[in-house]
């Protein structure tokens, strides 16, 4: 075969793997071996130095008219792969990646439902600030400089002045309490801080839902029935409700909330056998309380209450540990 003959068909087959390159190396791949010292355009320039002027002259012709061409093409593909550099290649024929939902995370869920109920038995939903003064957080609340929710080990003391992350959310209360007059049929739920080492059923935040009832006439009946209320329409209208003696600072009589464990009495690992769930605190708002915030306590009576909702949830979805809640798992969304 003439050498003039072997062209067309190499440029027919550097054509189609340039045309084929679809990176940086496999364009270089290519260039390599159509353009470099060993390939056969090399071959055929250092050919030409053995030719006769005539031969030279025909080959010369078609070997530069190739090689020409060659480096047009190349130049071109060079631009399209260089702009696709750094990109993963797509193919567009994978079928899609399924789509997550956006989901409500499980303690939104339960603090709304929470919300729902207590608006439909006629209390307010009140707010305040996570950054209180010790005043709002403690001594208000009738909690002495002296006693132990003020220990530095609960509390996270603020570099300002009389300022703390707000242990409770009954700060919020005495806000309401200072700012509107009786009657006062509100709940407060809201995030609040305690310096706790984190284990199963600690964190260092959390939530709580207080309640607050102040009016004339408001009996520790009152504060029994609308428990029960919330609870059944919260669990369904089999659950029990059992109330134990305690002792709060800022109620009087005081007491620890208990309901029906879901085996329904039985006893179970939940309840740890003794058909029983405490799920919360109580009590008829201690007179000295009123007096701090300026409401007769010879006029108004009330009671409070409060839940905390992480426990709320847990026992809702069983889930064991409340430091799930807050490890962005998506299994929280997508199982709940
Ligand atoms: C005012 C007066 C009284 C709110 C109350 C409890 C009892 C209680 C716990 C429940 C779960 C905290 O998060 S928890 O561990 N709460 O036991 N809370 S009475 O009493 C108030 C609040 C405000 C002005």
């Amino acid at each position: 075969m003439k050498e003039t003959e072997k062209i067309g068909p190499l440029l027919q087959a550097f054509h189609k793997e340039c045309d084929a390159a679809a990176s940086p190396g496999e364009w270089n791949d290519v260039r390599v071996k159509y353009l470099g010292r060993k390939s056969v355009i090399m071959e055929m320039m250092k050919l030409l130095k053995t030719l006769s002027p005539e031969d030279k002259k025909t080959l010369g012709k078609e070997v530069n008219k190739a090689k020409a061409e060659m480096e047009r093409a190349l130049e071109e593909k060079k631009r399209a792969v260089e702009s696709c550099k750094g990109q993963i290649a797509v193919d567009w024929t994978l079928p899609a990646r399924g789509v997550l939902p956006a989901k409500v995370h499980p303690l939104t869920t339960v603090r709304r439902q929470m919300e729902d109920i207590f608006i439909r038995m006629g209390f307010d939903i009140r707010q305040g600030p996570d950054m209180e003064t010790e005043w709002h957080c403690f001594d208000a609340l009738n909690i002495p400089e002296t006693h132990p929710a003020r220990d530095e080990q609960d509390t996270f003391y603020l570099n300002r002045e009389k300022m703390v992350l707000r242990t409770h959310t009954s700060p919020v209360q005495i806000r309401t309490m200072l700012e509107e007059k009786p009657p006062i049929y509100m709940i407060a739920p809201g995030r609040v801080y305690r310096n706790d080492v984190p284990d199963a059923s600690h964190s260092p935040v959390f939530h709580q839902v207080e309640a607050l009832a102040v009016d004339e006439n408001i009996t520790f009946g009152d504060l029994k029935g609308v428990i029960y209320a919330f609870l059944s329409e919260l669990f369904g209208s089999g659950v029990k409700t059992r109330f134990d003696n305690s002792f709060f600072p800022f109620t009087e009589p005081s007491a620890e909330v208990y309901m029906s464990c879901f085996c329904g009495g039985k006893g179970c690992s939940v309840c740890k056998g003794s058909g029983w769930l405490e799920i919360g605190g109580a009590g008829m708002v201690d007179p000295e309380v009123f007096r701090a915030v300026g409401i007769d306590p010879e006029k108004y009576t009330g009671f409070a209450f409060g839940f905390g909702l992480e426990r709320m949830a847990m026992l809702m979805y069983g889930v064991p540990d409340i430091r799930y809640f807050y490890e962005n798992d998506l299994r929280m969304l997508t199982t709940m």
